[in-house]
């Protein structure tokens, strides 16, 4: 008996479907993150990332233009199983001749079809896309939505009606629809005078953002926050304001595992908002100690995040997308290390025996519950892993393709 059917025996034994979790794994779309390839510097003229996050490393061969950074993100896909879409940010335009002549309120699908076109090429589901609210000399005072000036308020609200227009064309390419997440740095270093003024101000901008856009082709998400680097104080988007703010307009929130309190998880605030709303979206990375974007890694939290999607049957619901950046090691082992580390944990919570579980919890029965989840940290998952990239032509050998292509290619840059 091959290790594969071996294993399958074994899980059937407590009643898991193997062939049943493969095909599920391969259905569900990681949204993956542009960014990590050129440490989130973008295109567009910025040459230096601002808004409290910041990448540390310096390691060779960041991605300095687009077709590095293509070639990078098909090298990327390539060894990524499964459905898989791309991440892109208003940042990345690649602006041609109109670079230095046109800024980011004017925006326009234009700038973002080579894009689509990278999409189409390599075979993915669809694109998400961003508004960028930072590294910009329009950022006043570190402000752009909620700032006090109305003149740069108003340019960054056209920022993001542009970003809403572009969306639709991107979904409309790309038969698929577009999660357009609203992320702003806004907030102060210190302690603020005003608390309200801010956040009135961001509601206002955001209703303008989301005046109008086609429901089918583009789903708005908003994203929290805690606090960045200099930004210590008052988030203007903290969670309670995004929470209060996507529920009264029927738009989505974004939860980014780094937002909030070092002792909070999001794995369990997802059931919370699955309960009121058909969707949720995550940022899924790896805060150690602070919001720091480490690659993810298959860590217990990952595994509690991937468990509550799927328990939960919300493969469909819970739109996945990494958010990571770290430019000390080599970057393409860092996207391909982080988007298999969630499928890693996905495929984890697929082979779990969900429904016995929930029905010990119901009997009260909490020390079965111990007994199982530690004897399924042993089952032969190595082995139903390795099927499932077989099926794709893949294997858990990757690092040689990595070097091979940092030696030919990432080594002249
Ligand atoms: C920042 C947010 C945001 C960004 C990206 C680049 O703390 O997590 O999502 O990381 O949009
Ligand atoms: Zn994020």
């Amino acid at each position: 008996m091959n290790r594969y059917d071996f294993a399958k025996n074994e899980y059937f034994k407590y009643g898991v479907d193997v062939e049943k979790a493969l095909s599920t794994l391969k259905d569900v779309a990681i949204s993956v993150h542009c960014w990590q390839g050129d440490d989130v510097l973008g295109f567009d003229g910025g040459d230096s990332l601002d808004g409290g996050i910041q990448t540390t490393g310096n390691y060779p061969g960041r991605a300095r233009n687009p077709e590095e950074l293509f070639s990078d993100l098909e090298r990327v896909f390539s060894l990524i199983p499964g459905k898989k879409r791309l991440n892109i940010h208003a940042c990345y335009a690649i602006l041609g001749e109109d670079k230095g002549k046109v800024d980011r309120d004017a925006y326009t699908y234009k700038y973002f079809k080579p894009w689509v076109d990278f999409a189409k090429k390599i075979g993915l589901e669809g694109i998400d896309f961003n508004p960028t609210f930072f590294s910009h000399p329009k950022m006043k005072n570190g402000l752009s939505l909620s700032s006090p000036d109305d003149k740069t308020r108003e340019f960054w609200v056209n920022h993001g009606k542009a970003c809403m227009k572009i969306a639709e064309d991107i979904a409309r390419e790309m038969g698929s629809p577009c999660t357009v997440n609203i992320w702003i740095p806004d907030g102060y270093k210190d302690i603020p005078a005003d608390r309200l003024g801010p956040r009135l101000r961001l509601k206002d901008s955001l209703d303008k953002i989301l005046e109008s856009y086609d429901k089918n082709l583009v789903i708005p998400a908003v994203e929290s926050k805690v606090f960045g680097i200099g930004i210590e104080s008052y988030t203007v988007g903290n969670n309670e304001f995004y929470q209060n703010y996507a529920s009264k307009k029927g738009i989505c929130c974004l939860l980014d595992t780094g937002h909030y309190h070092p002792t909070e998880v999001v794995s369990d605030k997802i059931s919370s908002l699955l309960a009121f709303n058909d969707k949720v979206a995550l940022h899924v990375s790896r805060p150690v100690r602070w919001d720091s974007d480490h690659v993810v890694i298959l860590d217990d939290e990952l595994k509690e995040i991937a468990k509550e999607i799927v328990r939960n049957n919300a493969t469909k619901r819970v739109m996945i997308a990494l958010d990571y950046f770290d430019a000390s090691i080599n970057r393409l082992c860092a996207f391909v290390t982080g988007v298999r580390a969630m499928q890693k944990a996905l495929l984890y919570a697929l082979l779990m025996p969900n429904d016995m579980l929930k029905k010990l919890q119901d009997e009260n029965d909490f020390t079965k519950i111990m007994y199982y989840n530690e004897k399924f940290k042993f089952m032969p998952i190595g082995d139903v892993w390795e099927e499932f990239l077989k099926r794709e032509n893949l294997s858990d050998d990757w690092l040689e393709d990595i070097e091979k292509f940092e030696n030919e290619v990432i080594k002249n840059r």
